[in-house]
Parts: C-alpha cells; structure tokens; sequence
C-alpha cells in the first residue's frame, strides 16, 4: 500500500478562500475589516518565516494585518505595554505572539495578558478551560488545523483510535480534547510511555508531535492508518543520513540543510493509508486556521453571527 500523501498547501488554499469571501461579506455589510496584530521578539529565523507566511495570508484574505518587531532583549514590562497597547485598539480583533520568546521573558505572563477576546491563538487559560469543556471558544490553530486536515479527507473521527505522540500545550493537549470532542477514543503517549511503537501501532489516527526527526518508522503504524506529521526539525547536510542526502537533494544543494518531521516519510508511506508532508502539511492549515480564528473574533466584535 501506498499512502495519499494530503497537500497541505492547497487544504490551506480553500480556507483562505473559504475566509477571503467572508471577510468581504464583513465589509460590506458591516463596513468592518479585521485585524490581526503579531508581535515578534528577536531574530529567529523559522519565526520570521511563520511569522511572515501569516502576513502574507492576511494580505491574500482582506485581513488588516500588522506585524510589530521587538529586540530580543526587550525587558517583559516593554512587552507587556505591546500586548496592552493592542488589547486596547479597536481596529485589533486578534492578538498573537510569536513562540518562542526570550529566556529571560516568562512566557506565561505575557500570553496571559493577552484579552482573552482577542486571543486568536487560544493559548489564555480561560479559552483552555473552554477547550476542555467543549464550550465555543478560539482554538488554537495547529490542532484545528489537523481536525480540519482529517475531516476535509472524508475521514470519520467519531469511534475512532486516536494516538497523539507529545503532550505540549501547543498541540499535544488540545489536539487531544478536539479529537475527544469529535468523539475518538484518545491516548496521549510521551517520553516515559512503555512500548510507544506498540501503543502507536493501535491508531487509525496517529499524531506526532515531539519535535524527534524520523521518529515514527513503519513499525508505528498500522496499515491504513491516517497519520499526522506535526514536527519540524532542520537537518544539516553533516547530520543527514545517505537515504535524506539523496531524497532532499535539491534542498541540500541550495541552503545546506532541509526540513523533515517527527515521521520517517519514506518508510512509513509505504504503509500508512494517509500522510502529511514536511514542509506542506500541517504547517500551512496553522496559518490558514489563525485566519479563520481572526475573522471569527471581529465578527465576535461585530455580533454577527
Ligand atoms: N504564538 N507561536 C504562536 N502561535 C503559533 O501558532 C505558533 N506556531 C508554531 C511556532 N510558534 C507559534 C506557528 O505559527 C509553529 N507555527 C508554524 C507556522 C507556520 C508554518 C509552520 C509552523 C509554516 O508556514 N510552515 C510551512 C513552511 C515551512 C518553512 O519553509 O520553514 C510548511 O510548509 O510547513
């Protein structure tokens, strides 16, 4: 069996396109545009990336969208006059912060100081504790992005064994109460999980999310099986096996490095039924799902339904 390999990419292409016509319809009827306010601190390069992918699809979708660069040694009060700043404009109906921030920046702080109204990313305890309820609330875009994922392949989640590798905040967690919400039976595995293959290999629906390169092999796969790359780990040409060197050539040859997830791509397409890539999986749904969020959150503003 070979799996269908899901482009992320043009998943990602029918929400914005899904958004962009309602964006308009926003304007139209109600003369509002929303915007999205995006702060990024420092210089790390795969953020100015994301951060820079979110701008570009805002500009795509008719979202008004700004991004605000910090000095990676701004103190947390600077910061938090940032966060506070955007919690009090009113053309702002989303507000996120780039992850991961400085060390000597407690992270928990700053995302909590962010309205909970605005919080398009989901990450403020009171949109959590939404989340575990099941109440109506921002969900955080890379797991909506992964329901989205499986829902648009035709794929039922209801009864469904669910294996989530990683616990994180950012995907683990949530991406475990989605799935339990649309009724899978859900296990999350982790660092000290016995036998993690043998847990893995009982999924219809595998998700890894652990940041490990090439983890997952064929052996943590039942045949069939949907599976979900979330990781993305840089690999440089020194580091790469013979098999990366040959299949990522290209790459390689341009940059002196590539991209790859938590999953061990070749060999597990070889088995499973359907595969996300890295780059262009899971990756584009998170910028696509944050635009979703941001048009929910003005219309929220707006009282449109
Ligand atoms: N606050 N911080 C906050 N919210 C988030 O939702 C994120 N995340 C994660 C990191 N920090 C965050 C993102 O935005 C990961 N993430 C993210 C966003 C976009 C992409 C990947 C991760 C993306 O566009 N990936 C493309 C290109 C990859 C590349 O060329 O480097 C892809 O095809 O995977």
């Amino acid at each position: 069996m070979t799996a269908k390999i899901i482009d992320g990419k043009s998943l990602a292409a029918q929400i914005r396109e899904e958004v962009k016509s309602e964006v308009e319809k926003l304007k139209s009827e109600k003369g509002i545009v929303p915007g999205l306010g995006v702060i990024l601190v420092g210089e790390n390069p795969a953020s100015k990336v994301y951060v820079r992918n979110k701008a570009r699809a805002c500009e795509h979708v008719g979202i008004y969208s700004e991004t605000i660069k910090l000095h990676e040694d701004i103190s947390e009060e600077e910061l938090l006059n940032n966060v506070d700043k955007l919690n009090n404009r009113e053309d702002i109906h989303g507000i996120l912060v780039q992850l991961p921030l400085p060390e000597h920046i407690n992270s928990e702080k700053i995302l909590f100081a962010i309205s909970p109204d605005k919080d398009v990313d989901g990450f403020h305890p009171i949109n959590v504790g939404k989340l575990t309820t099941g109440e109506e609330t921002f969900y955080p875009c890379t797991p909506s992005g992964i329901i989205e994922i499986i829902k648009r392949q035709g794929i039922e989640i209801k009864g469904k064994e669910a294996v989530i590798i990683g616990r994180s905040n950012i995907v683990g967690k949530p991406v475990a109460f989605l799935l339990l919400h649309n009724h899978a039976t859900v296990t999350i595995c982790h660092s000290r999980t016995v036998d993690l293959p043998k847990v893995a290999k009982r999924a219809d629906i595998l998700i890894a999310a652990v940041g490990k390169p090439l983890l997952v092999t064929d052996e943590y796969v039942k045949p069939g099986a949907i599976v979900i790359d979330v990781g993305i780990n840089r690999i440089k040409k020194e580091d790469a096996s013979e098999e990366l060197l040959n299949w990522r050539k290209d790459a390689f040859e341009k940059r002196g490095s590539t991209l790859v997830g938590d999953v061990d791509f070749l060999k597990v397409k070889e088995i499973a039924g359907y595969l996300t890539p890295v780059p262009g999986g899971v990756g584009p749904l998170t910028v696509a799902m944050l635009m979703k969020n941001t048009l929910l959150s003005a219309k929220r503003f707006a009282q449109v339904k």
